[in-house]
């Protein structure tokens, strides 16, 4: 992450050969591409068999390190317009201007499949020009969510054409909120956490008014939207977004932060369908597994009742809000919901769970008791091992967690989406607004306050010498 363009990588997806799945040629191969948490999709090829050409090239940012770079076949005249090919992971070389020209072999998703073929890549890393990044370099496209703090939009870097999601933050706003400290939280677990079911963050720049984070675009939207289209999920695609879940809580556990704001309006869908958690205004850092904190915040039905009862409270309180997420796609409704908050809360506190006919599994029903433990200290994942107890659950027999966080096991449904651009899975109430800067009053903050901010415009020092040194 930084506030500056450090480089770019170009990738051209030249040509297949040898894909074949149940013994017969696909008939429109296309890739989807992802370096780094951004995703962009081929055209379908030209021809079928060893004829099986794209010649496409797109240009990725370079902002971390040791990037992954993920290709992924698939043929959209398969089996229920979409069918898997096979896949493959590198990590590109940062020697600039070395043009890397190589087949590389598809290898399956789960063991069970068999793929065959291979893919020719040529790979590209260019250093650009140590100049800051500003609000000018991103085009804006639509809006794709507003709060208090201020809003979210997609935007398109104007150089490399990538799609990213920017948060911008009204200075005064975060002050008058008292949001200052939980933007920092944000701003620094964003930065310390590389996972792949966390969203990344690639620059954060400031002007005197406002803080500009621009992080992933996730295509698939809000796992909300797409619980609410079907009311509940099967037995398997809730197993699956819980299974990512506790890998992204298991993480940040590792990192000593608590999460503390679980709901589905923060768990999005990428393009392929795997989970990613946003929005870490709510985490609280620095909590080793016994370390407790009073603060009141989070969302009402997911509230853990110590957190209710304004008691001192654990990363425990992390699988409680996963236990209500879990109950919630398998039944269509939280736990303890109650449209009268006031009884949610004494629900949350006092009730017992009940669980609709037949909706949820004996194991099912044996890790939610577990989760929604009112004493935190018997809560499953509650003891210093955090999530180990709760991946060797029977209710996930079936998941290889090894297989999982590495984004091997292929996602039990893949959004729809027209393009790359495609916003149909975000709320029209937003993206029907034109997408603008809007201005603010040139700050009255103090110098004091301003001090308040002045962590968020990260600089990587050697990455600018490194530039520096290049040049000519
Ligand atoms: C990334 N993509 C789409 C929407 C988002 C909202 C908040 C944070 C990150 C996002």
């Amino acid at each position: 992450m930084s506030s500056f363009m450090k480089g770019i990588l170009i990738v051209k997806l030249v040509e297949a050969r040898g894909l074949t799945k149940r013994g017969r040629d696909p008939g429109r191969p296309y890739c989807v591409v992802g370096y780094d948490g951004t995703e962009v999709l081929t055209h379908d090829a030209d021809g079928v068999g060893d004829g099986c050409v794209w010649n496409q090239a797109f240009t990725f940012d370079v902002c971390q390190a040791n990037a992954e770079l993920n290709i992924a076949v698939w043929d959209r005249a398969g089996s229920a317009g979409n069918e898997f090919l096979g896949t493959f992971k590198i990590r590109p070389t940062r020697i600039p201007n070395k043009v890397n020209d190589t087949w590389f072999k598809l290898i399956p998703k789960d063991w069970k499949e068999r793929t065959k073929g291979e893919i020719h890549l040529a790979l590209c890393y260019r250093l650009v020009d140590a100049k800051p990044v500003t609000i000018d370099d991103f085009d804006l496209l639509k809006v794709l969510g507003k709060g208090s703090f201020g809003k979210v939009m997609q935007v398109r870097k104007k150089d490399t054409g990538r799609i990213y999601a920017m948060k911008i933050l009204v200075k005064d706003t975060l002050v008058a909120r008292d949001e200052v400290q939980h933007t920092k939280a944000e701003r620094h677990v964003l930065a310390q956490c590389d996972n792949p079911f966390l969203v990344s963050l690639k620059y954060c720049f400031q002007t005197p008014e406002k803080i500009y984070m621009v992080l992933d675009y996730v295509h698939g939207g809000e796992l909300f939207l797409h619980l609410q289209k079907v009311t509940t999920f099967s037995d398997e695609r809730a197993k699956f977004y819980t299974a990512e879940l506790v890998v992204a809580l298991e993480h940040l556990h590792a990192h000593n932060i608590i999460y503390r704001d679980l709901k589905p309006e923060n768990v999005l869908l990428d393009y392929s369908g795997h989970i990613v958690l946003t929005d870490f205004g709510l985490c609280k850092e620095n909590m080793e597994y016994d370390t407790q904190t009073k603060t009141f915040c989070g969302t009402a039905e997911y509230l853990a009742p110590e957190v209710l009862k304004g008691q001192g409270y654990s990363r425990s309180v992390d699988w409680w809000s996963l236990g209500v997420l879990l109950y919630e796609m398998l039944t269509g409704l939280p736990p303890f919901y109650s449209e009268n908050t006031n009884l949610m809360y004494k629900k949350i506190l006092y009730s017992d769970i009940n669980f609709p006919p037949n909706a949820v599994s004996e194991v099912g029903q044996d890790i939610l008791r577990g989760f929604l433990k009112r004493n935190p200290e018997e809560r499953l994942g509650a003891g210093p091992d955090d999530a180990v107890p709760i991946k060797a659950h029977p209710f996930f027999a079936e998941i290889d967690f090894d297989m999982l966080v590495s984004k091997k096991l292929l996602p039990p449904f893949k959004p729809h989406l027209k393009n790359l651009e495609d916003v149909s899975n975000f709320d029209p109430e937003f993206t029907v607004e034109t997408p603008k800067d809007s201005f603010v009053d040139p700050t009255t903050l103090s110098s004091t306050l301003q001090n308040e901010f002045r962590g968020f415009s990260y600089v990587d020092y050697d990455e600018n010498a490194l530039h520096q040194a290049s040049r000519p």
